[in-house]
């Protein structure tokens, strides 16, 4: 039936999501718990960089309540949240907005640009009136996303002042760890629904988003918006920005080893497919924009329609789509990976809002 897109994908030779390191096949969703094991191991030794443990737990301090904000229909707090890294105690600010009318709310953990809310990025008052609830964080107040030599924040916790070599930590690792701080914050409290947690970020922050929820699973819904390299976009054959442009520009984003890649796209024993598939059987939607051609929207559609087999062992529906590559205007959400396409310019804009709330409404745990 995606006869088509079969053979495109074929052409690429990818590396097998169902195959074991050592090539015997992975036949069923118990051997994939053992395979997606081998791929974050991957992805940590030769992409994104070791990911720091997870804390025992988190203490929060409630620095600021706001119990009338957005026209009274919101409960606003600012948190301080502090949590054990390699042992140091890292602190950053938090930002919980809740709807007072929904119980349980869904919530979205949004990886922030900026750390003043609402911005162009994040309309805070459209998705609390959706009834979802939203902890928000600025990813600079983790690590700076820029060449500091690893000196502020969690990097120069994480950094210990070596010189960073092979699989230390990257920076999209360490917005990623943040991101589940924020749920070891929420299931300490009784206030939103914890079956169905969101991570979302955009750009730089949408790989971020596939990171957090490829590695940590009490995320349901994963969005990643514009993600593109080293995001949700397949590398090999990749149009706009490729391995190398990427670790020249941000060689901080990665390990020291992603590097030798560049150029060398074919020798990867990954693809971009890997992180994707490392969050099934749980829900991942991206967005993607026409004239974002820098992310290359085909090349991150496929890489959906290549996960999609992993999906298929746990018996889900995967991904459902047409037998050809996406179109402006389209929206796939009928199965667990869902998709779209919009017009315009690389943006997290109000339609891919607007997409992302439909699509965890239809697909609530
Ligand atoms: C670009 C980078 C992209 C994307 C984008 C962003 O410069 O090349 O991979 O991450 O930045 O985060 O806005």
């Amino acid at each position: 039936m995606i006869k088509m897109l079969n053979e495109m994908i074929k052409g690429l030779h990818l590396p097998a999501l169902l195959e074991f390191a050592d090539g015997s096949p992975v036949r069923n969703a118990e051997d994939w718990q053992k395979r997606r094991k081998e791929i974050l191991d991957l992805l940590c030794r030769e992409e994104y960089g070791r990911r720091p443990s997870d804390p025992p737990n988190v203490s929060a301090f409630v620095r600021e309540t706001n119990e009338n904000a957005y026209a009274g229909k919101v409960l606003e707090q600012d948190i301080m949240l502090s949590a054990e890294a390699e042992g140091t105690i890292f602190s950053f600010p938090l930002k919980v907005f809740l709807p007072k009318d929904t119980v349980d709310p869904m919530t979205i953990v949004y990886i922030a640009f900026r750390s003043d809310y609402p911005d162009r990025y994040l309309p805070v008052e459209e998705i609390t009136d959706e009834g979802f609830a939203l902890a928000v964080f600025c990813y600079n107040d983790i690590a700076a996303d820029r060449e500091d030599d690893f000196t502020g924040g969690l990097a120069g916790i994480l950094k210990k002042g070596k010189e960073r070599a092979g699989e230390d930590t990257g920076k999209l690792m360490m917005w990623a760890w943040a991101a589940s701080r924020v749920v070891d914050y929420l299931e300490t409290g009784k206030d939103v629904d914890l079956r169905n947690i969101a991570v979302m970020g955009h750009s730089r922050l949408g790989k971020t988003a596939l990171i957090a929820a490829a590695y940590d699973e009490r995320f349901a819904f994963s969005f990643p918006n514009d993600s593109g390299c080293s995001g949700d976009a397949i590398t090999r054959g990749k149009e706009g920005e490729r391995v190398e442009q990427i670790t020249s520009r941000f060689p901080y984003w990665f390990c020291p080893n992603y590097r030798k890649y560049s150029g060398q796209e074919e020798q990867m024993p990954f693809d971009q497919h890997f992180l994707v598939a490392a969050i099934a059987p749980r829900c991942v939607c991206a967005g993607t924009a026409e004239e974002d051609t820098w992310a290359d929207p085909n090349k991150q559609y496929l890489s959906y329609v290549a996960a999609d087999e992993v999906y298929k062992l746990f018996g889900k529906k995967g991904f459902l789509h047409p037998d050809r590559l996406p179109e402006a205007g389209d929206i796939f959400q009928e199965g667990t990976v869902g998709f779209h396409l919009r017009s315009g310019k690389h943006f997290h804009s109000r339609y891919d809002w607007q997409r992302y709330m439909e699509f965890m409404k239809k697909h609530r745990n």
